[in-house]
């Protein structure tokens, strides 16, 4: 992070519309990592209560819930939904303790963006 264009200008982090060699110079912005929200595939939680979970915490309609639950149950896992990590991880600590408080095994992972 920080002063990565290696000027003595004074103005950072505004760019000097002439630069030493005429060049605009424009500072480099930090891009926030991202990250998976991932659903576990499981043999005892029920497909209804999944499809609630990915409503409930993932904003998703009914279609779309019933799709990536169907996704997990094929595959073993899928993608929930994409958030910075605060986001995330406050999803899946959701997720978790929803499923736990029900007495069904459903676990979701953090997983970084690539
Ligand atoms: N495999 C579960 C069943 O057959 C359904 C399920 C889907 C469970 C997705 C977890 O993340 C999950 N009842």
């Amino acid at each position: 992070m920080g002063d990565n264009n290696n000027n003595n200008n004074s103005n950072y982090p505004f760019s000097n519309p002439e630069g030493e060699a005429g060049v605009q110079i424009v500072p480099k912005l930090d891009t926030p990592k991202m990250y998976k929200v991932i659903l576990l595939n499981d043999d005892y939680t029920p497909m209804d209560f999944v499809v609630l979970v990915l409503r409930r915490f993932f904003a998703k309609s009914e279609e779309q819930a019933t799709q990536v639950m169907l996704d997990v149950h094929k595959k073993g896992a899928g993608v929930a939904g994409v958030y910075s990590l605060e986001i995330a991880e406050m999803k899946v600590m959701q997720v978790n303790q929803f499923a736990q408080l029900n007495q069904y095994p459903l676990k979701s992972t953090l997983e970084e963006e690539a």
